[in-house]
């Protein structure tokens, strides 16, 4: 069934998040699932979509330790909901969710769930509609699924509180992304991150720091790594004494480059010196996005390359980012493939560190080493130049010279300067706040002493306690609203209509995939100008590459289809009736089955035929049935006589040419033959080839008829149930 968006909107003022704090995986119980022993598994899932190739296999659906984070990105949180159900079947547990609008910007909480022109923010209603119905996913999946969005921007701390309030599970928190990335001044950032900190600690939300930013930012991204580990180390010892647990403070750690460098041998390196350096806090592992571009392919080999350095050192959190961060294609099928790919590489590699380990006498742990060194230097630097703020003003971040070499190219800070400067006060020295999870000095015990340890009580409780007395607005706004935009989605919600959509319910987008064996830019004209002949509009070429300058171009393009499809319209095809492979080979072992089988009349066209029996791809054979092929151009007569010898239960006959309708004459041909003998009734009759109708074959006499697309599996379903059937052939 699918969710009713409309009814978990309903009575939203009075949710209540059923739990708080971030839930890690648990490890199986049981290490064996279908025929095969695991190593480093956590527990199943009640309810799946297990990864495609799962059928060959019982259909298992194995799941790996770390969390996996999908990103959720589209903005239209109503749709937002059933891709993170989708994400939740495909093995993810952490959704992360975009905002938009470049959040950090806003100075206050935003109500409602406006769109704006700008992009969309999070706000209460939409976190609360989200949460609710992750509480209906996580019934489903039998896991908890962890929440996240951002704890950043002047309005940090306001932020912190609604996530605390709401259930929010995990959190971005680093003053150091205010300041370098969106220019908030870094007193304030550092003094509402102590703020919101202790509120993420009172919620027990995992932390993810920032500095994988300086990554995606600098001019030669793998310059930064003794940096990386300096933002690292201050944001993560600076949440440790403001009071978050170590286990929940999570680093946001990416290999610092990619190919075509040589990734590995630079980012395991690295990846040793971090887990060296910070043992006891979480590592969340994020590809590189820096040179990720359009191409989903090049985007999940550097994914998966990710996830090696992840096996060969570790990962607590396991991100999987689609391209949706280079070109704007935030759609379901790419977070869907990216939870994909993070559970079939993660699997794949199970138990691979009980047979490899990473070599002692190498240049990794030199390396390492020189990478922790700069790292310290780095932060003696600072020292010396009077601590953080100091050296932000003095640009020492997001310098692309690898530490202690400088190119003078950072991002230059100053104290009294950015968003938000001037605004810190000092506290009087009676400052008082009856809050609940607050920094710093608090003069409540002249009020009451038990107030220190516990201020809320003094108003009878804040928020956090007494969820009623948080004051839930709803949309602000008549006209850009969720009711509106639902509005005239009703017969798409509800299944009655169908559109093609990526994002949003109904949005009409569909991708195109073209080649053409033209330049660039002639490509690219060629395909708007065939995707506007295809009646597309608001067409847009999102990918291309050069397969060769002058043999040809792939496009990838998108745009949009505005049609609608009348679900009680379609005709459905029916289904093919097929037994499974194990069926089949039970059938013929427990009665087993010898067949003739040749090309007929004149025809030497073998090679269908061939491709039916022979087991290389998947032709009868491989069920165990004992195939006698008498080759081509086999006289009818043979055939059957053939059959007569062998005792066998079936003819195959293939008939390919088809003048002068000769391919159903050799059918009626052999129905005849077999009857005259006296044993069409024993027989199974069956004809094949690229020009046979089922029904015109079975008119002239066969049993069945198989044309174009047949596989073994289909032959071997009818001879199994044909023999079953055994009804005698009407003589
Ligand atoms: C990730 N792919 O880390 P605005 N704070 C921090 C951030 O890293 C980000 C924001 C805030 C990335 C997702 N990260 C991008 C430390 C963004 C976002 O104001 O909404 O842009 O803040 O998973």
């Amino acid at each position: 069934m699918r969710f009713n968006i409309e009814e978990i909107l309903k009575n939203l003022e009075n949710y209540r998040p059923r739990r708080k704090g971030w839930s890690w995986r648990k490890p199986a119980a049981n290490p064996k699932m279908g025929a095969f022993h695991y190593h480093d598994t956590s527990e199943p899932l009640k309810e799946s979509v297990p990864l495609i190739t799962a059928h060959n296999f019982d259909n298992i659906d194995p799941q790996p330790m770390p969390v996996i984070t999908t990103e959720v990105a589209s903005g239209r949180f109503e749709d937002d909901i059933r891709r993170m159900r989708m994400a939740a079947h495909h093995g993810a547990d952490h959704i992360m969710v975009i905002r938009t609008a470049g959040q950090s910007h806003f100075d206050g909480l935003i109500e409602g769930s406006p769109q704006g022109v700008g992009g969309i923010p999070v706000t209460r209603k939409q976190v609360r509609a989200q949460r609710k119905a992750l509480d209906m996913v996580e019934d489903e999946v039998g896991r908890d699924i962890n929440f996240h969005s951002y704890v950043s921007g002047a309005a940090g701390p306001d932020i912190a509180v609604m996530f605390a309030e709401e259930g929010v599970n995990g959190v971005h928190q680093d003053p150091q992304y205010n300041v370098i990335y969106r220019n908030i001044n870094m007193v304030r950032s550092f003094v509402d991150a102590c703020e919101s900190k202790k509120v993420i600690a009172w919620a027990g939300q995992a932390q993810i720091d920032g500095a994988h930013n300086a990554n995606a930012t600098a001019r030669e991204a793998w310059k930064v790594m003794p940096e990386l580990m300096v933002q690292h180390a201050i944001n993560s010892l600076f949440s440790h004494k403001i009071g978050i647990p170590k286990e929940n403070i999570c680093l946001s750690t990416v290999p610092p480059t990619s190919t075509p460098a040589p990734s590995v041998y630079m980012d395991l390196p690295y990846a040793v010196a971090l887990r060296q350096l910070f043992s006891g806090y979480r590592m969340r592992a994020q590809m590189h996005t820096k040179y990720i571009e359009s191409s989903t392919r090049e985007a999940t080999v550097t994914h998966v390359l990710n996830m090696l350095i992840s096996k060969l050192t570790s990962a607590d959190i396991q991100s999987t980012i689609t391209p949706d961060e280079g070109r704007n294609v935030p759609w379901h099928i790419y977070n869907i493939e990216a939870c994909d790919t993070a559970r079939q590489t993660l699997i794949g590699l199970d138990g691979l560190m009980d047979l490899v380990e990473l070599k002692k006498d190498s240049p990794l742990w030199q390396t390492a080493r020189e990478l922790q060194e700069r790292a310290v230097l780095f932060l003696e630097e600072m020292l010396e130049v009077g601590g953080y703020f100091h050296a932000a003003e003095a640009g020492f971040f997001v310098d692309s010279g690898c530490y202690p070499e400088r190119n003078g190219d950072g991002i230059k800070r100053e104290i009294d300067g950015g968003i938000g400067a001037g605004t810190i006060v000092k506290r009087e020295s009676d400052y008082m706040a009856p809050v609940t999870a607050h920094y710093g000095y608090n003069n409540v015990a002249q009020y009451n002493p038990a107030a220190v340890s516990d201020p809320s009580i003094l108003i009878d409780g804040c928020t956090f306690e007494k969820p009623e007395k948080i004051i839930y607005i709803d949309e602000l706004d008549d006209t850009d609203n969720v009711y509106e935009r639902l509005k005239d989605l009703t017969p798409y919600h509800n299944g009655t209509k169908l559109r093609p959509e990526m994002e949003w319910m109904a949005d009409g987008t569909v991708m195109l995939n073209l080649f053409f064996p033209a330049s660039v830019r002639v490509a690219e004209a060629a395909a708007l100008e065939c995707a506007r002949q295809m009646n597309l509009t608001d067409c847009a070429v999102i990918h291309r590459e050069i397969l060769h300058p002058s043999e040809g171009t792939r496009i990838e393009l998108k745009g949009k289809l505005n049609i609608d499809i009348d679900v009680k319209s379609l005709v459905l095809p029916a289904e093919p009736d097929i037994l499974s492979d194990e069926e089949i080979r039970a059938a013929i072992s427990a009665n087993p089955m010898t067949i003739v089988c040749g090309t007929v009349g004149e025809d030497e066209h073998s090679v269908g035929l061939r491709e039916i029996i022979d087991i290389k791809h998947g032709g009868i054979e491989k069920y165990g049935i004992k195939v006698h092929y008498l080759g081509t151009s086999v006289p009818v007569e043979k055939l059957v006589n053939a059959a007569i010898e062998l005792n066998a239960t079936a003819i195959l006959a293939s008939v390919i040419i088809s003048h002068d309708d000769i391919h159903y004459k050799n059918i009626a041909n052999i129905d005849r033959i077999a009857q005259e003998m006296g044993i069409r009734n024993k027989l199974t009759f069956i004809a094949g080839g690229t020009q046979i109708s089922p029904e015109t074959a079975t008119k002239h006499g066969a049993d069945a008829g198989f044309g174009r697309g047949t596989k073994g599996n289909h032959v071997a379903t009818f001879l199994v149930k044909h023999r079953g059937a055994a009804a005698p052939h009407p003589a």
